[in-house]
């Protein structure tokens, strides 16, 4: 692949890299400290006797913020001269996580920061701790976004990322009896430095209203839409830096505010609505994320958002590109494309066909043949209520316009080339359509998404099979050239040089300071997987990293572990899919083994749990409430010894899986096969030197293909095992055929981890008898099992486990999203990128 090694012009990287030179890098030191002196005496306004460690960590990013926005007035510079063809990526989520110390090794000048701020009497890492996460994603699709800006810019492709300016990210977790408590997440309560408004390009988003037929003196008719209100769109820019060159994107976050006038020219008999309930109302729009990464709650609330950042983002993407076209839409898909982020932004399809048509003046095949050549979706689960349907109610009251257009679409589709490939089927026309009929009508949008797009993708090679042949088979066969694959990846900036930056080291020894932007070349490390000298480096960087993570467990948690024991972590939100219970019915099945068996050996363990739960998910919470319920018991029971520890860490969020996944020697990855799209986490993990225990599900697949099942722990049924036991499954059998699992099962019953409340814990219990285990958890128990023992033995065998840690870390080449990008770029955007010269 061309872009995947791109070659640099080595003069940014001499420029910046670090110490190259020391006389440089003392300058370089010294520069940045009275830079950041600065800035605190006359930005932030305080002095270096009186600064709090939140003043020095702003008076950091203004002096930071100085590079930052001269490249990113170059970028932009460069690409609106060049009228560049550009990708919009339009996400109801951006998981940015914090973006001090991935900014700065994105500069090159962590070290020279570092450095500077010790002559000021600070330490980095605290400074750096004082930035709130910007939480703006519930998982791995709001990650993914941030990944893909940061390869996006680290490659040199024109784009722009839009999206909502929540005032509230997703909630932050707090353990209170061991059950979830929500609290809201205000990120930027006291500003957030890195952000930039831009009232110049503000928008005005109509919403809600009537629709009428006007008639022309010509006689031709036409619909016009009198909206109820007018929302204000204000956009915040926030920079994304490229690593090693002077590209910076842009990521536009809309925030939602009352407009000063409202469209009195409504037909609204009870009229009047008081003012401070109107500003209230818009201002909501933007309040908070919605915390569910499944279930679609059906609330008007939330199509308003998407509409909302949809419908501005629209109009940004017009307003630029008609400064240079004039209203001239024939270029308009060769300059623009638009990837939606799942189905979250469908409405803008319908919102581009109405710009063009209403306010445009287009006729509607021109429209459509536009539209349809400027948007690609990608989709990102298939769990069937997680597939976004809208009620029609809901849409005649907020978007009675767009409601039309899509009847239109529809219409044109089924009487088109549906009836043209199967005529007369009406059973086929029922599932093709965008309309479900039904008790109540609703609007599928991933149907709406797919007629709409060029190209649509899976996020993994068995997902896009899968959306292909289950959830759109007869979609594909209309458009077999439609439906493509893209794997996600990470960016190795953030998931290994700026959070293992012991491992980074070792890179850099090992392959040269390129790995970053070419992961391939840390394949070269395999060559040494089996050498003693490289083993102990890579396995002393390991425990230097776990050692980090048991003073953060014993600060989070209050419980003391041991380096020296397997750091096994499942990390993820809290999904009955993900099976977080299957892996706590295994840690109950080994202790109950400890008790039972005083003289029994194993190699230490702690099992490390982070995730959040959809509040309204009970099942989920009660799974949460479970671990923390056997952990508590196990980590206080004598008879243990230190063999088995469980923590359960609050607040599981991008800053702390930066701290958990350099420490971790095994990752749990063990969804029900055919559950999990792709996974990304499995990669972050794999990259820092952990061994998968995992389902050949989503990218597991290609992660052992990479770095081989034996050096891995694959358990469970496959994909289509998992498709023909679910035609006669019946978890009874596999509870009364298993002794062990049985009296698993049923100590949930008693009140042996909740003393004094017994039933505490059966929900569990329940929802895998009675409930009759829609995950398959104890189908692939004894499996599960087994392949715990191959772990524990591995581990006993320091050579083999060095080995095996060794060859994952170095065989992720292909899970750096710079490679998932440059397909995207290739493929599908068809994007070229462009240099931005350093001034
Ligand atoms: C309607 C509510 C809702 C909200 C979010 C439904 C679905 C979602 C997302 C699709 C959930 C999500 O984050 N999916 C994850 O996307 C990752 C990036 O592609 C994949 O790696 C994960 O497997 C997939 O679960």
């Amino acid at each position: 692949m061309a872009t995947r090694n791109k070659t640099r012009k080595p003069a940014a990287a001499v420029k910046t890299a670090p110490a190259a030179n020391k006389a440089d890098f003392e300058q370089n030191v010294e520069k940045m400290r009275e830079m950041i002196v600065h800035h605190l005496l006359c930005t932030i306004g305080t002095s270096e006797q009186k600064a709090s460690k939140l003043a020095w960590w702003e008076a950091l990013v203004a002096a930071v913020n100085e590079k930052i926005f001269e490249r990113l007035t170059q970028t932009q510079h460069t690409h609106s001269v060049k009228d560049t063809r550009a990708v919009h990526y339009l996400s109801a989520e951006f998981l940015m996580g914090r973006l001090t110390v991935n900014n700065l090794c994105s500069l090159e000048i962590y070290n020279v920061a570092r450095e500077a701020l010790k002559r000021c009497g600070q330490d980095i890492s605290d400074i750096c701790e004082e930035e709130p996460d910007m939480a703006l994603g519930n998982g791995g699709l709001g990650r993914l976004a941030a990944c893909y800006m940061d390869s996006l810019a680290t490659l040199d492709y024109p784009c722009v990322g839009y999206g909502l300016h929540y005032e509230n990210g997703l909630f932050r977790q707090e353990i209170r009896g061991g059950r979830q408590v929500e609290r809201p997440d205000s990120w930027r309560e006291y500003g957030c430095p890195w952000e930039r408004c831009r009232p110049e390009s503000v928008q005005n988003i109509p919403i809600g209203g009537y629709v009428e037929t006007q008639r022309a003196p010509d006689g031709s008719e036409r619909r016009v839409w009198h909206p109820a209100h007018l929302i204000k769109g204000v956009p915040w820019d926030i920079p994304v830096v490229g690593f090693r060159n002077s590209s910076v994107a842009i990521l536009r976050l809309w925030e939602s505010r009352a407009t000063e006038a409202f469209n009195w020219d409504v037909f609204n008999s009870g009229g009047y609505l008081d003012a401070q309930q109107e500003k209230a109302a818009a201002e909501t729009i933007s309040k908070v994320l919605y915390p569910n990464d499944s279930t679609e709650a059906g609330k008007e609330l939330r199509l308003t958002q998407q509409y909302f950042f949809s419908a501005c983002s629209l109009r940004d993407i017009l307003r630029r590109y008609n400064r240079t076209h004039h209203h001239d839409y024939s270029e308009f898909a060769d300059k623009i494309v638009i990837q939606l982020n799942d189905t979250h932004p469908a409405i803008a399809v319908a919102e581009l066909m109405r710009l063009f048509i209403d306010e445009e003046g287009l006729d509607y095949s021109t429209a459509w043949d536009i539209t349809s050549r400027t948007f690609n979706y990608t989709n990102h689960t298939l769990l069937p209520e997680a597939l976004e349907k809208w009620p029609v109610r809901i849409f005649e009251k907020l978007l009675p316009r767009h409601l039309e257009i899509i009847y239109y679409i529809n219409y044109r589709f089924l009487n088109g080339i549906v009836e043209k490939t199967w005529p007369g089927d009406n059973d086929v026309k029922r599932r093709l359509s965008i309309i479900e009929e039904g008790a109540e009508r609703k609007v599928r949008m991933a149907n709406l998404c797919v007629i709409a797009s060029s190209r649509v993708n899976g996020v993994a090679e068995v997902h896009s099979k899968l959306v292909r042949e289950e959830l759109f088979p007869e979609y594909s066969s209309l458009w077999p050239d439609k439906f493509c694959n893209v794997t996600n990846g990470v960016t190795p900036r953030r998931w290994l040089l700026a959070c293992n930056p012991g491992l980074a080291q070792l890179y850099t020894d090992t392959v040269g300071d390129d790995w970053p932007l070419h992961l391939d070349n840390c394949r070269k490390l395999r060559d040494f997987a089996d050498d003693p000298k490289m083993q102990k480096r890579f396995m002393d960087i390991k425990r230097d990293n776990k050692v980090r993570l048991t003073a953060e467990i014993k600060k989070l948690t209050g419980v003391e572990v041991s380096p020296d024991a397997i750091f096994d972590v499942q990390v993820k939100r809290l999904h009955e899919y993900k099976r977080q219970h299957l892996n706590l019915l295994y840690i109950m099945s080994l202790y109950r083994r400890i008790i039972e068996n005083p003289n029994l050996k194993i190699v230490p363990q702690v099992f490390i749990f982070g995730a959040k739960a959809a509040p309204a998910y009970t099942l989920a919470k009660d799974i949460i409430y479970a671990i923390n319920a056997v952990g508590a018991r196990i980590n206080s029971d004598r008879r243990v010894k230190d063999m088995l520890k469980v923590v359960f860490l609050p607040n599981y969020r991008v800053s702390l899986a930066e701290k958990i996944i350099p420490a971790a020697d095994v990752s749990e990855q063990i969804s029900t096969a055919g559950y999990e799209a792709s996974g990304t986490s499995n990669m972050k993990f794999s990259m820092n030197g952990a061994l998968t225990i995992g389902t050949m599900d989503g990218a597991n697949i290609e992660i052992v293909a990479e770095a081989g099942e034996d050096n891995n722990f694959i358990f469970g049924l496959s994909v289509d095992e998992v498709i023909e036991l679910k035609k006669h499954y019946n978890p009874w059998d596999y509870y009364n055929g298993n002794a062990e699992l049985k009296a698993v099962l049923d100590w949930f019953d008693s009140d042996y981890f909740t003393p004094g409340r017994p039933g505490e814990l059966s929900s569990i219990k329940r929802s895998l008898l009675d409930g009759g285990d829609p995950f398959l958890v104890l189908a692939d128990f004894a499996s599960y099992q087994e392949a715990h023992q191959r772990v524990e033995k591995m581990f006993a065998n320091k050579k083999r486990w060095a080995h095996a840690a060794i060859v994952n870390s170095a065989s992720m080449g292909k899970f750096s999203s710079d490679r998932s990008i440059a397909e995207y770029a290739d493929r599908i955007w068809k994007l070229k990128d462009y240099q931005i010269s350093d001034k």
